[in-house]
């Protein structure tokens, strides 16, 4: 066989190995098979000098020829098989992202105080109700003045509010030494949101007060759920309704409430509320003839203060569209501390705040 045949040979044979190679490994086989050092067409190339001068152009165009076109089918096979490797391996290590995340392992959990207000709010937006979150820095306007406190009402003393020096870059220097405070409850933000939405309107207003207080039943700063609804036709009865609704899913379906008359500057009529016991039942002694404890044998505990919204406040807010001849409204508010120590029975207040994690983890 002479050379020519043989280089046409050896190309055939290239192009099949290039076109069979399925991976990039064997690719690289073949090319070094064909191209490397010791390859037939190599050593051929490399004796062309030693060739009959009329043999010499024939034989080495043609083996520069299949050498330059095998490198060719070689390298855009390569690119081929890249792709196609490329592929596999995006669709292997492929990621949905709307899949659901594997959730870390829990760490901590929410403080009682936080799931039991969380456990108020969903009740009251079950109600229907608004839950809305206002200043602790506010000023006496809202949190005693428009909540119809007389200027010298006892719950404005330094002893029971903590005030703020207002700063003039804040207020513009036109507050003075009392004008602003921590709220020491939450219904300056019932003021504020009756100033912004005409009735009806039905809110709650959870967060934290302050007052200048602190023993196992008192602490500087706790956390108040206050409820407000105004509209046409509301009356007391509504009221007992509602806390009665309210007080079953925290405390069981078989609770009953009491009202008490008391006084509020901002309500009028005031009671306090009492649910019935969920220890005893509402009988004072526990099953086995004990006295019981958590009601001190009275079978009722005592929870928050409620009224019907004096028409004072309305008058600061009839701007507003509140004309208490045409509308009348109910609020209410309780503490969410005492509610929780209640429902997990904490016996001191201040264990709420200590952050001392034995305490704590009994509640996740
Ligand atoms: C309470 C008890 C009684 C109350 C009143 C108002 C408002 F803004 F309508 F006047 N908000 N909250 C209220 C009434 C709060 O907490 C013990």
């Amino acid at each position: 066989m002479g050379m020519i045949e043989r280089i046409e040979e050896i190309s055939e044979s290239a192009q099949e190995a290039v076109a069979s190679a399925d991976d990039l490994s064997s690719l690289e086989a073949v090319r070094v098979q064909f191209l490397g050092r010791k390859a037939e067409l190599t050593g051929i190339l490399r004796g062309i000098a030693e060739l009959e001068a009329d043999q010499r152009g024939k034989v080495g165009g043609l083996a520069n020829e299949v050498r330059q076109q095998t490198e060719e089918l070689i390298s855009s096979r390569s690119a081929e098989l890249e792709a196609a490797e490329l592929e596999l391996s995006l669709v292997a290590d492929s990621i949905d992202v709307t899949l659901p995340g594997s959730p870390a392992a829990p760490v901590g959990h929410l403080h009682p105080v936080t799931r039991t207000r969380r456990m108020i709010e969903d009740v009251m937006v079950g109600l229907g109700y608004r839950v809305v979150e206002g200043p602790e820095v506010e000023l006496d306007y809202y949190n005693f003045t428009a909540l119809n406190h007389p200027p010298d009402h006892p719950a404005r003393m330094l002893q029971d509010t903590f005030y703020i020096e207002p700063s003039p870059a804040t207020t513009g220097g036109d507050r003075g030494p009392r004008d602003v405070l921590l709220r020491t409850h939450t219904s300056p933000m019932q003021v504020r949101a009756m100033e912004a939405s005409p009735p009806p309107l039905f809110i709650i207003v959870p967060g934290k007060t302050y007052r200048r207080d602190s023993d196992a039943t008192h602490s500087p700063m706790f956390h108040q759920v206050e409820g407000l609804a105004v509209g046409e036709g509301v009356t007391l009865a509504d009221l007992k309704g509602t806390l009665l609704a309210m007080l079953r899913e925290i405390f069981g379906p078989d609770r009953e409430i009491r009202m008490r008359p008391h006084f509020f500057p901002f309500t009028e009529p005031s009671v306090e509320f009492d649910v019935s016991c969920f220890r005893c039942g509402g009988s004072g002694s526990l099953d086995g003839g004990d006295r019981c404890g958590l009601c001190k044998a009275i079978g009722w505990i005592e929870l928050g203060g409620a009224g019907m919204v004096d028409p004072n406040v309305f008058s600061f807010v009839s701007d507003a569209g509140y004309d208490p001849d045409l509308v009348s409204g109910f609020a209410f508010g309780f503490g969410i501390e005492r509610i929780a120590m209640l429902r997990h029975g904490i016996g001191d207040l201040r264990l709420m705040f200590d952050n001392d994690l034995r305490m704590l983890e009994q509640f996740s």
